[in-house]
């Protein structure tokens, strides 16, 4: 894509130009500020752009996952799903930065490598691959929580002779599933979308499964201008009050109290909102009477999902396979799949337990497990999830100008101030950073609060002529505490027994800490009003017309 000149100096970089940067262009813009975005994606989209995998569908309600500033778009736009798919997430992100005209101001086809910080001249100097260097006053890493794919190291892959692929790193160009025989490492949310989807085209499908997953129907279906209306018509209360609930959606928790019922009649509810695809409300949200906070509950749920997968699939030893015992049900994120325990039925899946019989290594033609069973597959989809939530800012070189790196900061477990800063890295803000609500709620309710804090933030230290915006590490710390006493009273507590990459568990090395904010995208927007209320409490501000601090 040919690239016009951009500028080399500019008030506000932002990484990446998924939903988090093309908002974060959007806000710069508006306080007058010289921005440029630059993307490693040939187009806007992130997550969107990237995960083209067969299956690959939002587990948001459509018309929720979608933005808050274009009211026209929530009118003129029609979702043909309850839950979009790929295709269509990233044509409405399309629209969305063709109606901003964003991309003048976005550098495509590049990836920033490295930043460092210069305390004298208070500005990063941003490095990319295509060997350009752009001085900012600010740095915005927008850069994904999922966006750092991870390929789990298996000896032998460069003997593999087959075609092999991650889910997140998916060719542009159409991949012919069609009577190959595939081989799936993977059944976190990725892998449940991927195995239907391929079965219903390949020869053959072997899945290679390590922790089973609970994994609830997601009832989608199309949805018609009529089905949409309400929500259209009441959009903006809707979106206000999904700012203010748990997960970022408008829905109101429920009120029944599961563990308290008859048990005909608490059957009764299960099965309808089962049905419905609502099941998953008995457990989100962190109401005292629901699964995240209540064993007992959580038990119940957990119970009924288990009798569900002995119900759907045909095969006694595969259902017990498939069922997830010993963590609690919520702790990942509840899976919403079309299909996924259905395609266990069909002649053509098989299952394989890598738990009780790990894959060893891959051979030229399959793979070769630790008790020496030897599968033989054209294609190896690996569905192996992300270094979720830090692996997109510490896959760039942040230096902090007097020696230290964003990664040295992280050894002993990843900390920012409200998620939004680490300490030490002033001028520098991390959207859906460690230690902010996103992964457990509507990520794009979240990255809106996340933005419009940040670019307050940097128009109140103009404001006060300071040009530098630092978190205080006290301020981090005892944030961070809190995050950890938080997710310590709800049962996220036992995250790593799931290999959560909500821990960073998943990934072999990583220190373990539970890194997202529990405490609700509500209640954190009440934080951070007050934080602002308070003169942005917590961020030192200095430099600028004489230093004024405030
Ligand atoms: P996840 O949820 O991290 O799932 C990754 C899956 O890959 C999970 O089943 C892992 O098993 C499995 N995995 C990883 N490494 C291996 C090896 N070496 N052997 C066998 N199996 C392995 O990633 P997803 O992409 O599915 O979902 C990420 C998020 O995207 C999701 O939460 C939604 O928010 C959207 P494990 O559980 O570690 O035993």
């Amino acid at each position: 894509m040919a690239q016009q000149q951009r500028a080399d100096h500019v008030d506000v970089l932002v990484v990446g130009a998924g939903f988090a940067g093309m908002y974060q262009l959007r806000k710069a813009r508006e306080l007058g500020l010289r921005v440029r975005v630059v993307e490693r994606g040939d187009g806007v989209g992130g997550t969107w752009y990237w995960n083209r995998y067969p299956g690959a569908r939002c587990d948001a309600p459509s018309l929720f996952y979608s933005v808050s500033y274009r009211p026209d778009l929530d009118q003129e736009w029609h979702w043909s799903e309850r839950f979009a798919g790929q295709a269509e997430i990233l044509a409405y992100m399309r629209e969305v930065a063709r109606r901003e005209e964003m991309e003048s101001d976005i550098s495509f086809g590049t990836s920033v490598v490295g930043a460092e910080w210069s305390p004298e001249s208070g500005t990063w100097t941003v490095t990319t691959d295509a060997g350009e260097r752009i001085t900012a006053r600010y740095v915005v890493l927008a850069t994904g929580c999922l966006s750092q794919s991870r390929v789990p190291e298996i000896p032998g892959l460069e003997r593999f002779r087959g075609r092999w692929f991650h889910t997140g790193r998916w060719p542009h160009d159409p991949v012919e599933l069609a009577g190959r025989r595939v081989a799936v490492v993977g059944t976190g949310s990725t892998g449940a979308q991927v195995i239907p989807a391929v079965a219903d085209v390949a020869e053959q499908v072997t899945v290679f499964q390590r922790t089973p997953k609970f994994v609830l129907p997601a009832r989608n279906r199309p949805m018609s201008e009529a089905d949409a209306r309400p929500v259209k018509d009441a959009y903006p209360a809707l979106r206000a009050a999904a700012r203010q609930r748990d997960y970022g959606m408008p829905t109101v928790p429920i009120e029944h109290r599961l563990a308290e019922m008859p048990s005909a009649e608490r059957e009764e509810l299960m099965e309808r909102m089962y049905e419905d695809g609502a099941l998953a409300s008995f457990v989100y949200s962190y109401a005292d009477h629901l699964g995240l906070k209540n064993q007992a509950v959580n038990d119940l749920v957990a119970d009924f999902v288990r009798r569900k997968i002995r119900e759907v699939v045909r095969d006694p030893g595969t259902a017990e396979a498939l069922t997830p015992y010993g963590y609690p049900i919520g702790i990942n994120r509840i899976i919403l799949s079309t299909g996924y325990y259905e395609s266990f039925n069909r002649g053509n899946v098989v299952l394989h337990d890598a738990r009780t019989d790990p894959i060893a290594e891959l051979t030229e033609t399959g793979l070769r497990t630790a008790d020496d069973a030897e599968y033989t597959f054209d294609d190896l989809i690996f569905a192996t999830g992300y270094d979720g939530i830090t692996g997109s800012f510490t896959a760039i070189d942040v230096r902090d100008g007097s020696g230290g790196t964003l990664k040295e900061a992280w050894a002993e477990g990843p900390r920012a101030y409200l998620g939004l800063q680490v300490a030490g890295f002033p001028n520098m803000f991390t959207i859906t950073g460690p230690g902010s609500p996103s992964v457990l709620a509507n990520v794009i309710t979240t990255i809106e609060q996340h933005v419009e804090f940040v670019t307050d933030l940097i128009a109140h230290a103009h404001e006060h002529g300071a040009e530098v915006v630092e978190a205080d590490a006290a301020a981090e710390e005892k944030w961070m505490e809190h995050v950890a006493d938080v997710a310590q009273n709800t049962l996220f507590r036992h995250a790593a027994k799931a290999n959560s990459w909500y821990a960073g568990a998943n990934v072999p090395g990583k220190r373990v800490v539970f890194m997202p904010y529990a405490g609700g995208v509500g209640t954190f927007d009440a934080i951070l009003t007050d934080v602002a209320a308070d003169g942005y409490r917590g961020f030192r501000l200095s430099g600028g017309d004489g230093g004024r601090l405030a």
